[in-house]
């Protein structure tokens, strides 16, 4: 069985999200996703309108994921790449280069993102429609 995995925040999930996931997903036979935590978050300097259990409920959801797991922090993804067995790590493009350490472990994949579309547009566009 060829695994996968990748991670995100996943906030506010939105087709480009599932662009991602379904790519990843349709590069393997299993799709780990390691779900950035809330406290996490705020190390990357986020805030999501989602509770971690509630970003997590979602992507348990979607017929791309088949396990999620916690991101606590920068330092773990050697570990879970060993510990999960994995095959391929997926990212999108706008981390290009920035996990080629973990080519020694696994193939190491950075798709395009899907443009067009981001959390922070979503908020921003629904900060407009409410300002008038
Ligand atoms: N993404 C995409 N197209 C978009 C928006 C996001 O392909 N229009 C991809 C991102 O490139 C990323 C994934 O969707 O691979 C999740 O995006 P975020 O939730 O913004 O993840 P990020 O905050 O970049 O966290 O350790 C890695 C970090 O946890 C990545």
């Amino acid at each position: 069985m060829k695994k996968v995995i990748t991670y995100g925040t996943f906030d506010l999930l939105h087709w480009g999200h599932i662009n991602l996931l379904k790519r990843a997903r349709d590069l393997g036979d299993h799709l780990t996703v390691a779900i950035s935590t809330d406290e996490f978050n705020d190390i990357k300097g986020k805030k999501s309108y989602h509770s971690f259990e509630n970003r997590k409920m979602i992507l348990e959801s979607i017929r791309y994921v088949d396990k999620v797991i916690p991101e606590n922090d920068w330092e773990q993804k050697i570990k879970d790449v060993v510990e999960n067995d994995i095959d391929v790590f997926v990212m999108g493009d706008d981390w290009e280069g920035k996990f080629d350490f973990l080519k020694e472990y696994c193939e190491v994949i950075y798709l395009p993102r899907t443009v067009g579309i981001s959390t922070s547009k979503i908020k921003d566009d629904l900060l407009q429609v409410n300002n008038g």
